[in-house]
Protein backbone atom coordinates (compact mmCIF):
# COMPACT_ATOMS: atom_id res chain seq x y z
CA UNK A 1 0.00 0.00 0.00
CA UNK A 2 1.39 3.55 -0.68
CA UNK A 3 2.42 5.56 1.95
CA UNK A 4 3.62 9.59 2.50
CA UNK A 5 7.28 9.48 2.18
CA UNK A 6 7.71 13.03 2.40
CA UNK A 7 6.10 16.96 3.26
CA UNK A 8 7.21 19.75 0.98
CA UNK A 9 7.00 23.24 2.59
CA UNK A 10 6.54 26.87 1.03
CA UNK A 11 8.27 29.16 3.22
CA UNK A 12 6.76 32.62 3.00
CA UNK A 13 3.44 33.04 4.59
CA UNK A 14 3.70 29.58 5.66
CA UNK A 15 6.28 28.99 7.84
CA UNK A 16 5.93 31.98 8.82
CA UNK A 17 4.42 35.31 8.65
CA UNK A 18 7.53 36.74 6.63
CA UNK A 19 6.01 39.55 4.38
CA UNK A 20 4.46 42.42 5.72
CA UNK A 21 6.99 42.57 8.87
CA UNK A 22 10.26 41.16 6.99
CA UNK A 23 10.55 41.48 3.11
CA UNK A 24 8.27 44.70 3.02
CA UNK A 25 10.26 46.37 5.98
CA UNK A 26 13.41 44.94 3.86
CA UNK A 27 12.63 45.97 1.01
CA UNK A 28 11.98 49.74 2.12
CA UNK A 29 15.14 49.99 3.84
CA UNK A 30 16.62 49.23 0.64
CA UNK A 31 14.88 52.07 -0.92
CA UNK A 32 15.84 54.18 1.19
CA UNK A 33 19.05 53.56 2.01
CA UNK A 34 19.66 53.89 -2.31
CA UNK A 35 18.00 57.30 -2.04
CA UNK A 36 14.58 56.40 -3.88
CA UNK A 37 11.10 57.47 -3.29
CA UNK A 38 10.09 54.26 -3.40
CA UNK A 39 8.09 52.82 -0.06
CA UNK A 40 5.55 50.17 -0.30
CA UNK A 41 2.89 50.57 2.69
CA UNK A 42 1.04 47.54 4.40
CA UNK A 43 -1.86 47.76 1.72
CA UNK A 44 0.06 48.25 -1.92
CA UNK A 45 3.12 45.51 -0.89
CA UNK A 46 -0.31 42.90 -0.46
CA UNK A 47 -1.33 44.24 -4.06
CA UNK A 48 2.29 43.55 -5.11
CA UNK A 49 1.99 40.27 -3.54
CA UNK A 50 -0.05 39.03 -6.77
CA UNK A 51 4.15 38.54 -7.92
CA UNK A 52 5.99 36.09 -6.42
CA UNK A 53 10.19 37.04 -6.34
CA UNK A 54 11.68 40.08 -5.18
CA UNK A 55 13.35 41.22 -8.15
CA UNK A 56 9.98 40.83 -10.14
CA UNK A 57 8.23 42.01 -7.79
CA UNK A 58 10.10 45.27 -8.03
CA UNK A 59 10.18 45.56 -11.68
CA UNK A 60 5.83 44.80 -11.61
CA UNK A 61 6.20 47.79 -9.08
CA UNK A 62 8.00 50.44 -11.14
CA UNK A 63 5.60 49.06 -14.61
CA UNK A 64 2.12 49.26 -12.96
CA UNK A 65 2.75 51.90 -10.27
CA UNK A 66 5.12 54.38 -11.39
CA UNK A 67 4.95 55.60 -14.45
CA UNK A 68 6.31 59.01 -13.48
CA UNK A 69 9.55 57.01 -12.63
CA UNK A 70 11.98 57.10 -16.22
CA UNK A 71 13.69 53.27 -15.75
CA UNK A 72 17.55 53.79 -16.46
CA UNK A 73 19.19 51.49 -19.34
CA UNK A 74 20.35 49.29 -16.73
CA UNK A 75 17.26 48.77 -14.66
CA UNK A 76 18.11 44.94 -14.02
CA UNK A 77 21.06 45.72 -12.24
CA UNK A 78 19.43 48.44 -10.19
CA UNK A 79 16.96 45.77 -9.50
CA UNK A 80 19.74 43.10 -9.05
CA UNK A 81 21.89 45.74 -6.62
CA UNK A 82 18.47 46.64 -4.23
CA UNK A 83 17.90 43.26 -4.02
CA UNK A 84 21.01 42.21 -2.44
CA UNK A 85 20.49 44.99 -0.07
CA UNK A 86 16.72 43.94 0.30
CA UNK A 87 18.47 40.16 1.30
CA UNK A 88 20.99 41.79 3.62
CA UNK A 89 18.61 44.20 5.70
CA UNK A 90 15.90 40.61 5.85
CA UNK A 91 18.68 38.39 7.04
CA UNK A 92 19.48 40.81 9.98
CA UNK A 93 15.59 40.99 10.49
CA UNK A 94 15.63 37.62 10.88
CA UNK A 95 19.02 37.60 13.07
CA UNK A 96 17.24 39.95 15.52
CA UNK A 97 14.34 37.14 16.11
CA UNK A 98 12.09 39.53 15.12
CA UNK A 99 10.35 36.84 12.63
CA UNK A 100 9.03 33.93 14.56
CA UNK A 101 7.42 30.47 13.40
CA UNK A 102 3.43 30.41 12.98
CA UNK A 103 1.74 28.33 15.20
CA UNK A 104 2.36 24.53 15.09
CA UNK A 105 5.34 24.29 12.57
CA UNK A 106 8.24 23.83 15.10
CA UNK A 107 6.28 20.95 16.63
CA UNK A 108 5.08 18.95 13.40
CA UNK A 109 8.68 19.66 11.84
CA UNK A 110 9.98 18.02 14.83
CA UNK A 111 7.28 15.44 15.34
CA UNK A 112 8.29 14.66 10.94
CA UNK A 113 11.94 14.67 12.10
CA UNK A 114 11.71 12.08 14.56
CA UNK A 115 9.98 9.75 12.87
CA UNK A 116 11.82 9.98 9.75
CA UNK A 117 9.56 11.41 7.71
CA UNK A 118 11.25 12.85 4.59
CA UNK A 119 10.92 16.77 4.46
CA UNK A 120 11.68 19.73 1.88
CA UNK A 121 11.69 23.22 1.28
CA UNK A 122 9.79 24.50 -1.97
CA UNK A 123 9.99 28.11 -2.57
CA UNK A 124 10.64 31.43 -4.49
CA UNK A 125 12.35 33.35 -2.12
CA UNK A 126 16.17 33.69 -2.17
CA UNK A 127 17.82 30.54 -0.17
CA UNK A 128 20.23 32.98 2.56
CA UNK A 129 16.62 34.08 3.24
CA UNK A 130 15.35 30.32 3.88
CA UNK A 131 18.65 29.07 5.78
CA UNK A 132 18.17 32.70 8.38
CA UNK A 133 15.10 31.80 8.99
CA UNK A 134 15.17 28.02 9.84
CA UNK A 135 18.83 28.73 11.38
CA UNK A 136 16.52 31.80 13.77
CA UNK A 137 13.72 30.84 14.49
CA UNK A 138 13.69 26.93 13.70
CA UNK A 139 16.89 25.88 15.54
CA UNK A 140 20.98 26.45 14.80
CA UNK A 141 20.65 22.84 12.66
CA UNK A 142 17.65 23.95 11.50
CA UNK A 143 18.55 23.78 7.13
CA UNK A 144 20.14 20.23 7.93
CA UNK A 145 16.63 18.79 8.63
CA UNK A 146 15.46 19.61 5.48
CA UNK A 147 16.91 17.05 2.10
CA UNK A 148 16.10 19.68 -0.30
CA UNK A 149 16.04 22.94 -0.10
CA UNK A 150 14.94 24.29 -3.59
CA UNK A 151 14.64 28.19 -3.87
CA UNK A 152 15.18 31.48 -5.89
CA UNK A 153 16.58 31.52 -9.10
CA UNK A 154 17.37 27.34 -8.94
CA UNK A 155 14.42 27.79 -11.37
CA UNK A 156 13.64 30.03 -13.99
CA UNK A 157 9.94 30.11 -13.69
CA UNK A 158 8.94 31.18 -9.94
CA UNK A 159 5.42 29.71 -8.56
CA UNK A 160 2.20 29.96 -9.96
CA UNK A 161 4.70 27.76 -11.99
CA UNK A 162 4.88 24.28 -10.85
CA UNK A 163 9.42 23.73 -11.59
CA UNK A 164 10.41 24.19 -8.00
CA UNK A 165 7.93 21.30 -6.65
CA UNK A 166 9.28 19.38 -9.70
CA UNK A 167 13.07 20.44 -8.81
CA UNK A 168 11.90 19.16 -5.26
CA UNK A 169 10.93 15.97 -6.08
CA UNK A 170 13.19 15.59 -8.87
CA UNK A 171 16.30 15.80 -6.37
CA UNK A 172 14.48 13.89 -3.85
CA UNK A 173 13.52 10.73 -6.60
CA UNK A 174 9.70 11.21 -5.29
CA UNK A 175 6.81 10.96 -6.59
CA UNK A 176 4.02 13.43 -6.27
CA UNK A 177 1.78 11.12 -4.76
CA UNK A 178 4.44 10.28 -2.51
CA UNK A 179 4.18 13.98 -1.14
CA UNK A 180 1.85 16.49 0.52
CA UNK A 181 2.24 20.49 0.20
CA UNK A 182 2.07 22.88 2.42
CA UNK A 183 1.21 26.46 0.92
CA UNK A 184 -0.46 30.18 2.13
CA UNK A 185 -1.37 31.30 -1.15
CA UNK A 186 -2.84 31.09 -4.02
CA UNK A 187 0.09 31.27 -6.39
CA UNK A 188 1.73 29.02 -4.31
CA UNK A 189 -1.16 26.35 -4.27
CA UNK A 190 -1.25 26.51 -8.34
CA UNK A 191 2.60 25.88 -8.76
CA UNK A 192 2.07 22.52 -6.44
CA UNK A 193 -1.40 21.47 -7.51
CA UNK A 194 0.48 21.74 -11.27
CA UNK A 195 2.89 19.70 -9.77
CA UNK A 196 -0.35 16.99 -8.85
CA UNK A 197 0.37 17.50 -4.87
CA UNK A 198 -2.13 17.33 -2.65
CA UNK A 199 -1.69 20.86 -0.80
CA UNK A 200 -2.17 21.93 3.16
CA UNK A 201 -3.16 25.35 2.99
CA UNK A 202 -3.14 27.30 6.10
CA UNK A 203 -4.14 31.29 5.53
CA UNK A 204 -2.59 34.27 6.66
CA UNK A 205 -3.88 38.12 6.62
CA UNK A 206 -2.29 38.77 3.02
CA UNK A 207 -4.20 35.46 1.46
CA UNK A 208 -7.62 35.01 3.72
CA UNK A 209 -9.64 35.64 0.65
CA UNK A 210 -7.68 34.15 -1.95
CA UNK A 211 -9.54 31.37 -3.49
CA UNK A 212 -8.05 27.78 -2.89
CA UNK A 213 -10.24 25.34 -4.92
CA UNK A 214 -8.15 21.66 -4.78
CA UNK A 215 -6.36 22.17 -1.53
CA UNK A 216 -7.28 19.20 0.40
CA UNK A 217 -7.59 21.34 3.92
CA UNK A 218 -7.64 24.76 4.27
CA UNK A 219 -7.09 26.02 8.12
CA UNK A 220 -6.10 29.54 9.41
CA UNK A 221 -2.99 27.48 10.91
CA UNK A 222 -1.61 24.15 11.77
CA UNK A 223 -2.91 24.45 15.35
CA UNK A 224 -0.87 23.65 18.28
CA UNK A 225 -1.70 22.02 21.83
CA UNK A 226 -3.67 24.50 23.59
CA UNK A 227 -4.77 26.45 20.42
CA UNK A 228 -7.15 24.74 18.08
CA UNK A 229 -6.72 25.54 14.47
CA UNK A 230 -9.96 26.41 13.02
CA UNK A 231 -10.89 24.42 9.58
CA UNK A 232 -12.28 26.51 6.70
CA UNK A 233 -12.71 23.54 4.24
CA UNK A 234 -11.61 19.65 4.36
CA UNK A 235 -11.93 16.87 7.28
CA UNK A 236 -10.40 16.61 9.93
CA UNK A 237 -12.93 14.63 12.23
CA UNK A 238 -11.89 15.62 16.01
CA UNK A 239 -8.46 16.80 15.57
CA UNK A 240 -7.65 19.96 16.97
CA UNK A 241 -3.54 20.08 15.57
CA UNK A 242 -2.02 18.99 12.04
CA UNK A 243 0.18 16.17 13.55
CA UNK A 244 1.40 13.07 11.19
CA UNK A 245 -1.62 11.04 12.18
CA UNK A 246 -3.91 13.32 10.54
CA UNK A 247 -1.21 14.01 7.42
CA UNK A 248 -1.78 10.07 7.15
CA UNK A 249 -5.17 10.36 7.25
CA UNK A 250 -5.41 13.10 4.43
CA UNK A 251 -2.99 11.59 2.89
CA UNK A 252 -4.97 8.40 2.05
CA UNK A 253 -8.35 10.06 1.59
CA UNK A 254 -9.65 10.56 -1.98
C1 LIG B 1 7.45 34.24 -1.65
C2 LIG B 1 7.73 35.46 -2.33
C3 LIG B 1 9.02 36.06 -2.16
C4 LIG B 1 9.34 37.00 -1.09
C5 LIG B 1 10.62 37.73 -1.44
O1 LIG B 1 6.51 33.47 -2.37
O2 LIG B 1 6.96 35.93 -3.12
O3 LIG B 1 9.12 36.83 -3.29
O4 LIG B 1 8.32 37.96 -0.95
O5 LIG B 1 11.66 36.89 -1.68
P1 LIG B 1 6.25 31.97 -1.94
P2 LIG B 1 12.96 37.40 -2.49
O6 LIG B 1 5.87 32.00 -0.49
O7 LIG B 1 5.10 31.52 -2.78
O8 LIG B 1 7.50 31.19 -2.23
O9 LIG B 1 13.06 38.89 -2.34
O10 LIG B 1 14.12 36.68 -1.86
O11 LIG B 1 12.77 37.05 -3.94
MG1 LIG C 1 3.97 31.56 0.48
Amino acid sequence: MPELKALIFDVDGTLADTERDGHRVAFNRAFAEAGLDWNWSVELYGKLLEVTGGKERMQHYLDKYRSDYRQPANIKDLIAQLHAAKTRHYTQLLAEGSIPLRPGVKRLLEEAKSQGMRLAIATTTTPANVTALLENALAPDGPSWFEVIAAGDIVPAKKPAPDIYFYALDKMRLKPEDCLAFEDSYNGLQSSLQARLKTVITINDYTKDHDFSGAVLVLDHLGDLGQSFTVLSGQVGWTTYVDLDLLHHLYRSP
